[in-house]
């Protein structure tokens, strides 16, 4: 396939490793996935699904031990410690090759190692960066061909003399929990993940390349990369503008990024356009705006909860052409179910760990009984959703207007707030904080600092990170605007209060017409919030008194906030930049 001799070489050194019985070059052709599909389904990796209900759909079910992201298993290997930051786990780079090369010896022997050629963002683009895949896993393949552009098409893009691709080795070896790693050596462009075979921790283009990579990269060469979805608003008279948010795991990106609007914006010509729903990679442009681009071809969203109501455009983009990993088999029709599709369970039925489930037995508030994992997936092509917009495969991306941060806040967080300029809007990200979930390994509901939704994913010290974000601030000439959302306040009873999913277009308007100078806004001591009577509430079963309670910043509940804001800048230590410190003064200042 390639005549360039550091890939060559570098996957001979990696089979001399992994000793696999053979090797196979991953091209993107019909007839090889083809192949690969109906081996899979012959081994028993995947189940073919209804071809009328769920075309070209197939059903994996990962180890009952291998089903989240795993963060204390994941490294930053720099030559030092500081350079990986008191935020994410460390090992010296030799000493992490050598203890991982022990787990790799002989991992493929029996197995075939195929070769993914793959692009992040598309070919030709500015944005593009090439990696090879290396893996013995076939449910990889198939979603990677999915989730990046990949096959022949990349690979001849890869000059004979590049080095520069990023060299990602997978092995599921025996998936093995306490052998299981997933690292990062961000100055050898290098990637190692051994013993899972779940999502996040394998399909290496995404969070550890397009992520922990991809970021080291970015702070290097002068863009970003960030855990954010792209979306457009079109309004009615045709005119589209973008925004980023950035919103933990788990916490509304898939959503966001799909909304359809509430029924009287829609009869108006509003419309929402997706261009991604998990990260953004960010450059300034020659107009001196900044702009973004999805670096991925595919969504690896979260199952439960996604139904006609809450996310349609996801809905119909699962409808065929999909891997779905760890939902519910309907044994009845061969489809799938999941919590929060319907109320219509499948009464004959496996759950996602393979067992027969019985649907009577689901409680609600004991995720034990639930048939589909709650971190259960569905991988599917962009190109299949009904709101994919028509910039997606442009390669300049979209103009950015506005970035917006956010995540699960039972109490503190009002509905929206802007920040005062850009470098208060990156204080604003810095000091996030959200209620863990399922998409991780460990407790879930437990509220942590997640700053820019990046604590799992920056692939360096996150005080260097965030001096990246004020450094950045100065090279964009025309700077979007920094705003905060919380859709998860609940009442006494801990119900939400905001309705979210579409609704939330009617944050997203205020928001846009801020960075258009439209409307008004209400100082804070924390930023602007909106006058309540300018969240349109039309058509909702809440009053502007609901609005008022939402929008409230609570001064004591803030004065609260801040020693933990500070115990968590003085963890990061040295590193967090004056600017941001500087911010958390003035903060506390104007709580006096
Ligand atoms: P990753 O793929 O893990 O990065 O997550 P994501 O940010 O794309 O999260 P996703 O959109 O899949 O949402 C995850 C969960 O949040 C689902 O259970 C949704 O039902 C729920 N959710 C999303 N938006 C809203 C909202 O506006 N309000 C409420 N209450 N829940 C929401
Ligand atoms: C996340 O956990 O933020 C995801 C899913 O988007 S994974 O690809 O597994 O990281
Ligand atoms: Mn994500």
């Amino acid at each position: 396939m390639t005549n360039n001799k550091y890939v060559l070489d570098w996957i001979d050194e990696m089979a001399k490793m992994t000793n696999p019985d053979k090797i196979v070059w991953i091209d993107g052709s019909k007839e090889q996935t083809e192949a690969l599909r109906a081996e899979a389904v012959a081994t028993g990796e995947l189940f073919k699904l209804n071809e009328e209900k769920l075309p070209n759909c197939y059903l994996h079910r990962t180890a009952v031990n291998d089903v989240a992201r795993v963060e204390d298993r994941t490294f930053i290997c720099t030559p030092t410690k500081e350079e990986a930051g008191p935020l994410n786990n460390w090992m010296e780079p030799s000493e992490c090759y050598e203890k991982l090369s022990k787990i790799y010896k002989g991992s493929m022997k029996g197995r075939t190692m195929y070769v993914i050629p793959y692009s992040m963002s598309i070919v030709g683009s500015p944005f593009a960066k090439i990696g090879i895949e290396l893996t013995d896993s076939i449910y990889v393949v198939l979603n990677m061909l999915i989730m990046t552009r990949a096959g022949k098409t990349v690979i001849d893009a890869l000059a004979p003399d590049d080095n520069t691709f990023i060299k990602g080795l997978h092995s599921k070896a025996d998936l093995d929990e306490t052998k299981r790693y997933i690292c990062h050596f961000p100055q050898d462009n290098t990637i190692w993940s051994v013993n899972s075979g779940y999502g996040g921790n394998v399909l290496l283009g995404k969070k550890c390349f397009a992520l922990r990579i991809a970021s080291y990269l970015g702070r290097k060469e002068g863009w970003m990369a960030e855990h954010m979805l792209i979306l457009g608003v079109e309004y009615p008279n045709g005119e589209i503008k973008y925004l980023t948010a950035a919103f933990p795991s788990a916490c509304g990106k898939t959503n966001l990024a799909m909304l359809i609007p509430p029924q009287i914006y829609r009869e108006k010509g509003y419309k929402v356009w997706c261009v991604g729903d998990d990260i953004a990679w960010l450059r300034v442009g020659k107009d001196g705006r900044l702009w973004a681009v999805n670096p991925e071809n595919g969504f690896f969203g979260v199952a439960p909860g996604t139904n006609e109501k809450s996310n349609p455009n996801a809905l119909a983009t699962t409808r065929q052409d999909t891997i779905f990993t760890n939902v519910v088999h309907n044994l009845d029709d061969n489809t799938v179910w999941w919590e929060g599709l319907n109320n219509d369970p499948p009464k004959n039925a496996v759950d996602w760990k393979g067992n027969k489930w019985d649907y009577r037995k689901y409680d609600k508030k004991d995720k034990s009984t639930c048939g589909a994992h709650p971190n259960s997936r569905f991988t599917s092509m962009a190109i299949n959703c009904p709101c994919v917009s028509p910039k997606f495969n442009d390669p300049e991306g979209v103009p950015i207007s506005a970035i917006v941060f956010g995540g699960r806040r039972a109490k503190t967080a009002p509905l929206v707030y802007q920040s005062r300029n850009w470098d208060n809007g990156v204080f604003v990200g810095s000091i996030m904080a959200s209620e863990t979930t399922a998409a991780a390994a460990g407790a879930v509901g437990v509220v942590r600092r997640d700053p820019m939704a990046m604590l799992p994913f920056a692939g360096y010290n996150m005080g260097d990170y965030f001096k990246h974000w004020i450094d950045m601030g100065k090279k964009i000439a025309k700077k979007p605007l920094i705003f905060n959302v919380n859709w998860f306040r609940t009442d006494d009873e801990g119900n939400f209060i905001w309705p979210g999913f579409g609704d939330n277009l009617r944050v997203l308007l205020w928001i846009l017409a801020r960075t258009e100078g439209k409307v008004d806004a209400v100082e804070t001591p924390i930023g602007f919030v909106p006058r309540p009577s300018d969240i349109n509430i039309e058509g909702l079963d809440i009053t502007e008194d609901t609005v008022k309670e939402l929008l409230t910043v609570d001064k004591a509940v803030w004065r609260e906030e801040v020693p933990g804001i500070r115990a968590f800048y003085d963890k990061i230590g040295d590193t967090v930049p004056e600017e941001l410190r500087d911010e958390l003064a003035l903060l506390e200042s104007k709580l006096k």
